[in-house]
């Protein structure tokens, strides 16, 4: 059976689910997004996740015609129509269909879509080994443009540092600010470990503030481990005794190899590990249900 995919409160085959060739967010990027995982039934930090669809809506204010609860019970509905498990969730809203101009005003209804399939990950051998990565030239849009805590439909920031790692032969890229600051990769957070603390950029360098990266702050925390939000160059990933990305997609990989520069011994660092583990074990443990008696 094809699955099934819900498009303005209704449930339409993959084949048969179709926007507007006038939709705003198809002609300009008009939209926020989310990418959400379930694990085992559960749905990872669903609430997380439409807390900040909808804190990006406010900011290009777009009003979404479904109240969070509701948001909420398209997710685990569209889980449900697909006896879906374990999943990978995209839930688009869009300015909706409008005129030719990029008046938003134009536009009187958005669209709403959620996507729910399985998902592949990067092979098990880069979870082990660790991943090379290379600096992209592209640096970060600023955040008095478009602000990059809105998970907004232009991507285009992001897939020009993926176009780099593309060509440099690398899974990913990290992303500099302007002023030189490490920001992330292109669809994830980045963590270093210098002297057994963890240290991760601040939202103001221009970032989005990963779901992941929240969770594995609040579990150092609990863990006991130091951990700091705090600026930081090119330079200190090189010397950095690990390295780590954090995303919905990647969950958590190791990062052993920056520019060419080896990092640490060369081999996913021991708090690197402690910490994917950890992430696991939390991922076991929470999570809202998308059968219900479970
Ligand atoms: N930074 C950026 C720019 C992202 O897009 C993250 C960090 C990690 O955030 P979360 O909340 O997921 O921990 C993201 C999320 C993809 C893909 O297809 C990328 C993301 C999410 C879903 C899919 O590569 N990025």
């Amino acid at each position: 059976m094809s699955i099934q995919i819900y498009v303005n409160g209704e449930f339409f085959p993959k084949e048969e689910a179709k926007v507007s060739v006038f939709d705003h967010g198809f002609l300009y990027g008009d939209g926020v997004f989310e990418g959400i995982r379930a694990y085992d039934g559960r749905v990872f930090k669903l609430n997380q996740h439409i807390d900040r669809l909808y804190d990006g809506a406010k900011g290009i204010m777009l009003d979404i015609p479904l109240t969070k609860q509701e948001m909420i019970e398209v997710v685990l509905e569209t889980l449900r129509r697909n006896e879906l498990r374990d999943a990978y969730i995209r839930l688009v809203i869009s300015r909706g269909p409008g005129d030719l101009g990029l008046d938003p005003q134009k536009c009187s209804k958005p669209t709403i879509i959620c996507i729910a399939d399985k998902i592949s990950l990067y092979p098990e051998k880069m979870y082990k080994e660790g991943l090379e990565i290379i600096t992209a030239a592209t640096r970060r849009n600023p955040p008095e443009g478009v602000n990059a805590q809105m998970k907004s439909l232009n991507y285009l920031n992001n897939i020009m540092a993926k176009i780099e790692a593309n060509l440099a032969g690398v899974p990913e890229a990290l992303i500099l600010n302007r002023e030189d600051y490490v920001a992330e990769c292109t669809g994830d957070n980045i963590f270093i470990v210098k002297h057994g603390e963890l240290i991760t950029p601040p939202p103001y360098v221009g970032i989005l503030v990963g779901v992941t990266r929240n969770s594995i702050i609040n579990m150092a925390k609990v863990m006991g481990i130091h951990i700091h939000e705090r600026v930081f160059t090119r330079h200190d990933v090189y010397t950095a005794d690990e390295c780590f990305l954090t995303g919905t997609a990647a969950e958590a990989i190791p990062v052993v190899k920056v520019d060419g520069r080896v990092i640490g011994d060369g081999k996913p660092g021991p708090l690197t590990l402690k910490m994917l583990s950890a992430l696991k074990n939390h991922i076991k443990n929470e999570g809202t249900p998308i059968y219900p008696n479970e």
